[in-house]
């Protein structure tokens, strides 16, 4: 942890939007950003980038999270004697909110008995996340997207398990890309990883060994003044850890030092190709959660439109 606090020190936004702020670097999203994000819309193309939440899921049943179950609870279901008359379908859903697309809220990892903006992680019981739930971020995340390809500007199809992506090489993706991510930009990540999962059906290698975000990211983030991170893999970070001695370092760094939201499992795929084929790697990009009250994640179908 020695090195996590180090580092805190250096990016920690405590105190930055005010004492009582739940909200972090969404904060970075002012009403100027919001009018460059919208003027990125050209074409009137839509990209849907969340997994579909079913039963066939990515969840391998790890840490108690598993795929969601989706049950009827009428089918035909009418009101009054006539056969032909009204009729309905109505379904319930049980899922843990953290088991396919989603934000990780600022309440969901902590160290030193502190969530984000030094709130006392007792904040939090069985009751829910009493600070920095998912619901503050409900009137965002809508804003200027940024895809950087990772994968695509180290020439391979999808990075391996265990490579940390470095502050190098996102700058190479962004000169590569002839774009440069600003203040209040959401930043997606490209490691072609989720074809473990969306292609080959291999639950087992999608979640256990990753590509992603290095330690070394993360002052890189606070610099450019990003207001959320999402990639295309279940951590955001690099697994198996650099350290192992210090499990999910970016996680803490950016969640509970800069308020920095996450978004894991976001299928890039689609989107990617049409910005290598346009040339355009910035779009609009909205992904407001649900408003669940004390959630500390938040299921996703994130939009990018182009
Ligand atoms: C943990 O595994 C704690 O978090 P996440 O799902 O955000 O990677």
């Amino acid at each position: 942890m020695e090195k996590i606090r180090a580092l805190a020190k250096t990016v920690s936004n405590w105190g930055r939007w005010g004492a009582d702020d739940e909200r972090g670097t969404v904060n970075f999203i002012t009403p100027a950003v919001v009018r460059r994000a919208a003027a990125c819309v050209r074409r009137g193309d839509v990209f849907s980038l969340g997994l579909s939440f079913g039963a066939d899921g990515p969840q391998i049943g790890q840490g108690g999270r598993v795929n969601p179950l989706h049950l009827m609870s009428a089918v035909g279901g009418g009101y009054g004697p006539d056969p032909e008359g009204f009729r309905y379908n109505d379904d319930v859903v049980v899922m843990p909110l953290q088991c396919a697309t989603q934000w990780d809220s600022l309440a969901h990892v902590y160290y030193a008995g502190q969530l984000y903006n030094g709130f006392p992680a007792t904040t939090t019981t069985a009751a829910g996340a009493g600070r920095n739930a998912i619901d503050k971020l409900a009137a965002g995340i809508v804003s200027r997207g940024v895809l950087l390809d990772i994968a695509r500007a180290l020439g391979v199809d999808r990075l391996p398990g265990g490579h940390a992506i470095t502050p190098a090489q996102l700058e190479a993706a962004e000169r590569a890309q002839g774009v440069h991510v600003d203040s209040g930009d959401v930043l997606l990540v490209r490691t072609g990883h989720i074809t473990v999962f969306t292609r080959d059906q291999d639950r087992e290698g999608f979640m256990r060994r990753m590509p992603g975000l290095g330690m070394a990211a993360v002052p890189w983030l606070h610099a450019r003044e990003v207001a959320a991170v999402a990639t295309d893999t279940s951590a955001v970070e690099v697994i198996p850890f650099e350290d192992p001695s210090a499990p999910l370092p970016v996680h803490l760094l950016c969640i509970r030092d800069m308020g920095l939201t996450l978004g894991e499992m976001f299928d890039l795929e689609a989107l990617a190709a049409d910005c290598a084929r346009d040339g355009v790697w910035e779009f609009l990009f909205s992904a407001p959660p649900l408003k669940v009250a004390g959630g500390v994640g938040s299921p996703l179908n994130p939009l990018a439109v182009k």
